[in-house]
């Protein structure tokens, strides 16, 4: 089995990578940050004896994402599972002052990387009847949050791209999971605040938040489902979180 992951250098993307590779699954691991695809390569390699390709690239980019997935050898393109994961938010300024800067990266990545990643893959998994694409969505998906608009305007894209995705590809036999979590606690809020350490270390205070792990365990349970069954869509969240807003912090 092959598994793409995009946004495999760190959070949800990297524990994929790893509980993917521990299955024995060939993966394809990608990112903009080389150093990292290329340790984390080595990692899967010797600890789980699978065969890695890493592929250096930014999903904003069309030309780069057709580029380096065209570069895939043949044996390569038959993917099985692609985990449309790269992403992250950018500032969390009311909607009247925000930057414009921070609205067109999650867009750029959010929503048109994903599309982007799945223009090339789709076609590939459409021809051999056999897929299953797991993008990763989140509450911001469901439910809007002060500060949030954009943000949860582009995870609210996802929902609507992966509905759309499971309609299209009807035919040809491919699975689409949308996997929304809360919070779990990555470099995503590190990201979000641009390394304000005070910001990010206040978004877990008081609770335990989900780790990468936890989502990754999710998408295995649901990548390894018998062929008949699929999981559509699946909210994901710490005890301590009731809404993308509501946290019982102790
Ligand atoms: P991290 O910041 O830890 O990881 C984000 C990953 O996305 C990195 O590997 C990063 O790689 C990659 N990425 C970001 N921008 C680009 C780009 N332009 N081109 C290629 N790769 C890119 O955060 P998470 O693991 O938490 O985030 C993963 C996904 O989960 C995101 O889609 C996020 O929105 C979603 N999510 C996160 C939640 C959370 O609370 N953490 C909750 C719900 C959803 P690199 O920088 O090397 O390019
Ligand atoms: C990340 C979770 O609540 O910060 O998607 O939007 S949240």
């Amino acid at each position: 089995m092959i598994a793409l992951i995009t946004g495999a250098t760190s959070g949800i993307g990297k524990a994929c990578a790893q509980k993917f590779a521990q299955r024995g699954c060939d993966v394809i691991i990608t990112g903009r940050r080389n150093d990292r695809l290329q340790s984390l390569q080595k990692e899967l390699e010797e600890k789980y004896n699978v065969k890695v390709k890493s592929l250096n690239f930014d999903v904003r980019s069309w030309e780069q994402t057709k580029e380096n997935l065209n570069s895939l050898p043949q044996e390569w393109q038959n993917i099985d599972i692609l985990v449309n994961n790269a992403g992250l938010a950018a500032g969390k300024d009311p909607i009247q002052s925000a930057l414009l800067d921070d609205w067109q990266q999650m867009i750029d990545t959010d929503v048109k990387g994903l599309l982007y990643v799945s223009r090339i893959v789709l076609p590939w998994m459409c021809s051999r009847k056999k897929g299953h694409v797991i993008n990763i969505c989140s509450i911001a998906g469901k439910e809007v949050y002060a500060g949030g608009s954009v943000y949860c305007a582009v995870k609210h894209a996802v929902d609507a791209i992966s509905k759309g995705m499971r309609i299209d590809c009807l035919p040809y036999n491919i699975k689409v999971t949308n996997i929304c979590p809360g919070a779990v606690e990555t470099e995503f809020s590190m990201v979000r605040f641009k390394g304000d350490k005070e910001k990010n270390d206040a978004t877990y205070q008081g609770f335990t938040p989900l780790t990468g792990e936890d989502i990754a365990d999710t998408i295995i349970y649901c990548a390894y489902l018998p062929a008949h069954v699929n999981i559509n869509d699946l909210v994901i969240m710490p005890t301590a979180q009731a809404n993308s807003g509501l946290f019982f912090r102790q």
